[in-house]
């Protein structure tokens, strides 16, 4: 295990504060940042301070020495696009030039939503390749299209190494249909940002984040290059969740659920064999 502390951006989230215990409990010595005070009783080898992303300055000195950069700030839901252009643009820049300047990797927790139009495939139907188009369904999947082709961008130009999540859906348990194919389980991700950090090479990869769900919608990732497999399934839900889908055809067509019905305007929905015309 490498000596040098690891800063955990987005701390005080859902998933940063689980990361945040389970990874200092493996031994990891972390510095805890969000914009949000951190509301759990510090874990052991842990700091924390408050910092805004949009403050490049104080981002810098956080990462002074860090081996890694656990990025999990920012908005993490959709939002007007002037309230995400901060934290996950301008901040994000922030992330990568740290991460460039104390030559540190960089795992970026993106986001399903980075490629949410693609349509759901057919039970037994072909499943989407990580290399795949981005299809955002929202100004926050566009913020984190962005964030991937920024470690595309410092992988080729500066050799930063990064490994970029495409979360499903990340909660304690599924809660409808659509987490039956998303979902992934928090002790999954644990295992994979734990795989992250123990690689020996990471280049510029993207993971399909999401556990062992047979009918996930996705394939062919680069989880072969740090040895992560997801071990749950969100199987064991069908009978409880099986039936609750939504009314909206946009939301039930798409990987991105919810996030491609908002604010949804094209009078016809596309049929799903008009590829030519995507
Ligand atoms: C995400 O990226 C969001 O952070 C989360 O709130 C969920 O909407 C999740 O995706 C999902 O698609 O279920």
């Amino acid at each position: 295990m490498s000596d040098k502390p690891i800063l955990l951006t987005g701390a005080s989230g859902g998933l940063g504060r689980m990361l945040a215990r389970e990874l200092a409990a493996l031994g990891h010595r972390l510095r805890l940042t969000d914009i949000a005070p951190f509301p759990d009783a510090l874990p052991e080898h842990c700091v924390f301070e408050r910092a805004d992303l949009e403050d490049g300055v104080t981002i810098a000195r956080l990462a002074e020495g860090v081996s890694h950069i656990l990025h999990f700030g920012g908005v993490s839901t959709n939002q007007p696009f002037e309230d995400i252009l901060g934290p996950n643009l301008r901040g994000l820049h922030h992330i990568y030039e740290a991460a460039r300047r104390e030559g540190a990797r960089v795992a970026f927790a993106s986001s399903n939503h980075s490629i949410g139009f693609h349509a759901r495939p057919e039970v037994g139907g072909e499943k989407l390749d990580a290399d795949c188009q981005f299809r955002p369904d929202s100004y926050y999947g566009l913020s984190k299209a962005y964030g991937e082709l920024m470690g595309r961008l410092y992988w080729d130009k500066h050799g930063v190494e990064n490994i970029n999540y495409r979360i499903g859906s990340c909660f304690p348990e599924p809660i409808d249909r659509r987490m039956l194919s998303t979902w992934l389980s928090q002790a999954d991700l644990l295992r994979l940002v734990a795989a992250t950090i123990a690689a020996p090479r990471l280049g510029h990869s993207v993971i399909w984040a999401c556990s062992d769900n047979p009918q996930s919608y996705w394939e062919n990732d680069h989880r072969g290059r740090i040895g992560w497999m997801p071990l749950d399934s969100a199987e064991a839900f069908r009978a409880k969740l099986g039936g609750i889908i939504s009314a909206d055809p946009a939301t039930e067509r798409n990987q991105g659920g919810a996030y491609c019905g908002e604010r949804y305007s094209r009078a016809t929905p596309p049929p799903l064999d008009a590829f030519d015309l995507d």
